[in-house]
């Protein structure tokens, strides 16, 4: 069985509860619950976390080494445009990742406008909603399968 991670960083164990106009009505649980079940149609793992805090997130990106994930499927949350340690995190594990963010960070305040990340993603999907998650699965498991 071919492993993959989802990765989610802070704020967005809320959402589904608050700014449904930017973030959607569904919840983390339920993506995840969706992702999984196309991840086993394809007889693939999908390993999910959330982590409000930035070494949890870096342990879980080391984590990803040891259990073998073939591509790792990372929303940030406003780390994305701040966190050195992700991006240095995501290089020494060496394992290809899929930026998504849910709103078109492009679109937004110019903070937003600078990731840390895309330029040593596989690719980005920005401002497709939650199913810009489900889009990057299908691609990492078509591509790393
Ligand atoms: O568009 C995205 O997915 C973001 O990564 C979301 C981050 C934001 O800081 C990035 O610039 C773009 C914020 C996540 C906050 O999640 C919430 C979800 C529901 C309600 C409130 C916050």
């Amino acid at each position: 069985m071919t492993n993959y991670m989802l990765l989610n960083g802070p704020n967005l164990n809320l959402l589904g509860t608050r700014e449904p106009d930017l973030y959607g009505s569904e919840t983390l649980e339920d993506i995840e619950a969706h992702l999984i079940e196309i991840s086993k149609d394809k007889e693939c793992n999908l390993i999910c976390h959330q982590s409000n805090a930035e070494h949890e997130l870096v342990d879980l990106i080391h984590s990803a080494k040891d259990n073998q994930v073939k591509c790792i499927i990372i929303n940030p949350g406003a780390l994305t445009h701040s966190s050195i340690a992700l991006r240095d995190a995501l290089t020494g594990v060496n394992i290809p990742f899929i930026e998504v963010h849910i709103s078109n960070i492009y679109a937004r305040e110019d903070f937003r406008q600078k990731s840390y990340l895309s330029d040593i993603a596989e690719g980005v999907i920005s401002g497709l909603g939650v199913e810009g998650y489900e889009l990057a699965l299908v691609k990492a498991m078509k591509k790393f399968n």
